[in-house]
């Protein structure tokens, strides 16, 4: 049988699978949604999955894409951008794709060690050392981000597009780290547009919940 709908093979809270998500609803691509466990990976999406991590999308031709800003890229392209969020990255490439590297790189580590300190160290204290030190690297991207901001309100410019929405399903990871600690920072600008995102539409829509897929499931179209 033809599958009808790209499969999307996903994790709700997953970051990296939550942009994609983004990106797939703003460009207008259906897919079949296959929530998934990544403590009980199903066979179908080991077969799938070279590195066994989601986000994965199987198009209809066969092919596999296995990296959150590739299905990004591919999702905007395939429909010719429909919110424009590709803007800044056609006027400068090198600089979008500077801040996805520190993006992906420096702040997703220091973000990890701050977060899950105590899976990276020995003992109590230097747990609480390392996350201490982890979160005064990532606030030096913070506070970057914030300086963008407090120009335009959108990373992309006056609308929010692809640096936007590959950086804030991190930035959420940040802030739900310590809300309090993170509230009480002054990044106006940041905090705003954070804020703006956790209220939108557009992060419900690609918030809700579903059941983990199994062989046989009604294909969830999303
Ligand atoms: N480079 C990948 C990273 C994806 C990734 O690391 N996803 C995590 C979940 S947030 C994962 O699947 N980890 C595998 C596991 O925990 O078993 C991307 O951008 O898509």
């Amino acid at each position: 049988m033809t599958q009808e709908w790209p499969i999307f093979w996903s994790f709700r809270r997953c970051p990296y699978a939550m942009r994609a998500r983004l990106a797939l609803k703003s460009a207008g691509i259906t897919v079949a949604l296959r929530e998934i466990l990544l403590r009980d990976k199903p066979d179908a999406f080991l077969a799938a999955s070279k590195d066994a991590t989601v986000p994965v999308l199987e198009l209809k031709d066969g092919r596999v894409i296995e990296e959150s800003l590739d299905i990004m890229f591919w999702a905007l392209q395939e429909t010719g951008d429909p919110a424009g969020w590709l803007s800044r990255w056609s006027q400068r490439k090198q600089d979008t794709q500077a801040f996805l590297d520190v993006l992906d790189g420096e702040f997703k580590t220091d973000l990890d060690r701050y977060k899950y300190a105590s899976r990276y160290a020995a003992d109590t204290q230097s747990a609480a050392e390392l996350s201490n030190r982890h979160r005064a690297s990532g606030c030096k991207f913070l506070k970057r981000i914030d300086t963008r901001l407090s120009n335009k309100s959108f990373l992309n410019g006056y609308s929010a597009g692809l640096e936007d929405y590959a950086a804030l399903p991190f930035v959420r990871q940040f802030w739900i780290a310590d809300m309090k600690w993170f509230d009480d920072q002054n990044w106006p600008f940041l905090q705003k547009w954070l804020q703006t995102f956790l209220h939108s539409q557009v992060f419900r829509d690609v918030m809700l919940k579903y059941k983990p897929w199994v062989p046989g499931a009604t294909p969830i179209i999303f």
